[in-house]
């Protein structure tokens, strides 16, 4: 999409501190890290949120999910946890209007966000 920073990011446009890529999502490192450990998991295609995903495409989500546990082992995150975050709207504090869940790690996460 047309000035959406992270379908510039996805398709090479942009430069990122890239953690994995296939076909589907590409996944790198925030550039305002909250956490030791701060990544982002885009899918390639655009969504402006979790609630822009159509019923038939919804396998998108089930491929994140492996894309995370895949990262989770890489990072050595696994074993001592990590949080994944999707921020949904204006209450939900998203910025950039393209699906993305962070994975937050390296320290201890607090509950309940702020
Ligand atoms: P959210 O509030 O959920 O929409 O989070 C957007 C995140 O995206 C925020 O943590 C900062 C990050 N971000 C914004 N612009 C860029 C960028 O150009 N490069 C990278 N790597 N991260 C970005």
């Amino acid at each position: 999409m047309d000035n959406c920073i992270f379908c510039k990011i996805a398709n090479g446009e942009i430069p990122s501190n890239k953690v994995y890529e296939d076909e589907k999502v590409l996944a790198f490192r925030d550039i305002k890290p909250v956490a030791p450990v701060h990544i982002l998991v885009v899918p390639k295609k655009h969504y402006a949120s979790i609630m822009d995903i159509a019923g038939e495409e919804m396998d998108i989500t089930a491929h994140v999910s492996t894309v995370i546990q895949r990262i989770a082992k890489e990072e050595g995150i696994a074993a001592d946890g990590f949080r994944v975050v999707i921020n949904c709207g204006k209450n939900g504090g998203q910025e950039v209007d393209h699906l993305h869940y962070h994975i937050l790690a390296g320290r201890n996460l607090t509950w309940p966000p702020g």
